[in-house]
């Protein structure tokens, strides 16, 4: 549960950062091992595909990433918890362990997201993982790829549909290894929530994003936090992250949560009820049907294709 102070922080600045407030034995070493298994997996599927020289077993988690992510392995894709928005496939990978799903289920972090939305919480699958290389080693291709590069400012607003505008979102964002300005953490504009939805443009690389001018980086503050640390903010609140100037990975999760009933801004993913205090029973428990509900709708857009997943046109001429 947030104090009363913090919950009025949040409001206040429009983002809330905790250190601590995730537990790392219980809630992130898990999900660590799992990426560890989840590697292992993958680099005998991609050697047997012939993508990889060798699997790499003697290294490390990061050395043996980097040997991947050079061999040109989209490892990021692998192991992201959600669908691209667009080039689905019937066997588009994506990764639905248990340890993700305790994560997204945890009560330390749920207690803290009902101090802020109330009990009736939706986890809603604008998700991602972010396991970031260093600089030195991304290629050009990836300079505009948030999943792999920094992020430009955006609110999460910006990058989901306008259904989602009135819908009370919190994001928060989970720090697995330490973050800090020399790796890339993330940086937000305090009290950037007050002043409603900002231009967007895809122009910059394909990467969706609010045009410099209308920053206020002079008031931008990085946020550096301890792993099983968490910031919370609001879907207005600008943001972006730093690159990765240092020589390891840097590794978070951002997830979100909704009152349950709300748009979630991406019907076409599938989100779950989190928690109920009015009706417990109705709270997904099995990590299992969580896998089978992103799957059955990865079969139904490998049918399609693509699907809007934002209000953008680029004519803006801050845009050019
Ligand atoms: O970690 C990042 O690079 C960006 C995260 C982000 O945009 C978010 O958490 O909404
Ligand atoms: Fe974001």
């Amino acid at each position: 549960m947030l104090t009363q102070e913090q919950i009025q922080d949040f409001r206040e600045n429009g983002y809330l950062a905790i250190d601590q407030l995730l537990d790392y034995e219980l809630d992130i070493k898990p999900v660590i091992d799992e990426y560890q298994a989840l590697l292992d997996e993958l680099c005998e599927q991609w050697v047997a595909e012939g993508l990889l020289p060798h699997s790499y077993s003697d290294l490390p988690f990061e050395r043996r990433l980097v040997e991947v992510y050079r061999a040109g392995c989209n490892y990021y894709q692998a192991m992201d918890i959600a669908l691209p928005n667009s080039g689905v496939q019937p066997d588009t990978p994506i990764h639905l362990g248990p340890a993700v799903f305790a994560m997204l289920r945890s009560p330390r972090l749920l207690a803290a997201v009902e101090s802020l939305i109330g009990g009736e919480i939706f986890s809603n699958p604008i998700q991602h993982v972010r396991i970031k290389p260093p600089f030195s080693v991304v290629t050009e291709g990836d300079f505009n790829n948030a999943l792999v590069s920094a992020t430009h400012w955006h609110q999460d607003n910006g990058v989901a549909l306008p259904e989602a505008d009135e819908t009370q979102m919190v994001t928060c964002w989970v720090a697995v290894s330490e973050a800090t300005p020399e790796n890339g953490c993330l940086q937000v504009v305090p009290k950037s929530h007050r002043n409603g939805i900002t231009l967007h443009c895809s122009t910059r690389g394909g990467q969706l994003g609010i045009p410099d001018v209308l920053v206020e980086q002079e008031e931008a503050r990085p946020l550096p936090l301890k792993p099983g640390g968490v910031i919370f903010f609001h879907p207005l609140c600008k943001h972006g992250s730093l690159d990765n100037n240092s020589d390891a990975f840097r590794w978070s999760f951002d997830i979100r949560y909704n009152p349950t009933g709300q748009a979630t801004g991406r019907s076409h993913f599938p989100g779950f009820i989190a928690r109920s205090v009015l009706d417990p029973e109705s709270e997904l428990q099995d990590p299992l049907e969580w896998a089978r509900l992103w799957h059955e709708a990865r079969a139904r857009l490998a049918q399609v294709d693509g699907v809007q997943s934002h209000r953008w046109d680029d004519k803006d001429p801050l845009c050019a």
